[in-house]
């Protein structure tokens, strides 16, 4: 039987709070995703972000659509939430008086623009303005606390959404602690990002929750429950407010490498 990852068994043993719902710019109840593979819209270039681009659905995945710009190269693929503010319908960009700009890196001649504007849009299937969702409003203030638990993406991989912890608050930021993962994937980010969800995001949007990283720490306790294994063993119980400084594990660079039992990504 294959291990499933469980919030509230993991909040039991670690100890730990979920984040409140309020706390997340986000809505209680996730957005549908309507979108359909192919379809084309507008959204604003994330490696240039005054740019607003064609982009085409090259897929979907929970409340998230993966976006690649008409024109750019299929390296740069991005993430957008359906109820995101960076995208929207074709045709959006030309109302407001604005103009449709080629994607950084857009492989052609930067003269051949507007008639590749022309090719890209003509007979394409453009997604439906029913289908772009209101953006939800920014909570105010910041307030979550140091240990609280929620779904964060991991930028390196943005695909992924995994189990991550409150480290810090300044101000209007917080960090975002990847559990298990010994700060290789960890940022910071204000309090109203659109990459973090409360807990049990995933399972109501469908998307895949990625379980915890394997690197537990070596502390005191381990001795104990190496001859009577539990679900403890093979999780990082990474609560940062309590945790002991971790040992550098040998062997194995941080984040790096395929974790036992787990398939790379
Ligand atoms: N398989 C990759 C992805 C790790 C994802 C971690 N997310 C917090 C690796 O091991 O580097």
């Amino acid at each position: 039987k294959s291990e499933q990852f469980n919030w509230d068994d993991y909040l039991k043993e670690t100890e730990s709070v979920a984040a409140p719902l309020h706390c997340f710019r986000q809505s209680r109840i996730p957005p549908t995703n309507d979108f359909k593979v192919g379809m084309k819209l507008e959204a604003r270039d994330p490696r240039n972000v005054t740019s607003v681009c064609i982009a085409t659905v090259i897929g979907t995945t929970g409340a998230r659509l993966r976006l690649r710009l008409d024109g750019s190269d299929n390296k740069n693929d991005f993430w957008r939430l359906v109820d995101s503010s960076d995208i929207q319908p074709i045709g959006t960009c030309e109302k407001k008086g604005g103009m449709l700009q080629p994607p950084l890196g857009f492989q052609m001649n930067a003269s051949s623009w507007p008639m590749f504007l022309l090719r890209t849009l003509n007979g394409a299937e453009m997604a439906p303005a029913a289908f772009f969702k209101k953006e939800p409003p920014k909570p105010v203030p910041n307030c979550f606390k140091v240990g609280m638990k929620l779904e964060a993406i991991d930028r390196k991989n943005p695909y992924l959404i995994c189990p991550a912890t409150i480290g810090d608050v300044k101000g209007d930021e917080v960090f975002v602690t990847f559990d298990g993962w010994r700060g290789a994937f960890d940022y910071w980010c204000r309090c109203d990002s659109r990459d973090i969800f409360p807990v049990g995001w995933c399972s109501l949007t469908g998307d895949a929750l990625q379980p915890p990283g394997n690197n537990v720490s070596i502390t005191k306790s381990s001795a104990k429950i190496q001859s009577s294994p539990s679900k403890v063993t093979r999780r990082s119980m990474q609560s940062p407010q309590k945790s002991a400084p971790v040992p550098a594990q040998r062997g194995r660079k941080p984040g790096r490498g395929k974790p036992p039992g787990q398939s790379a990504v």
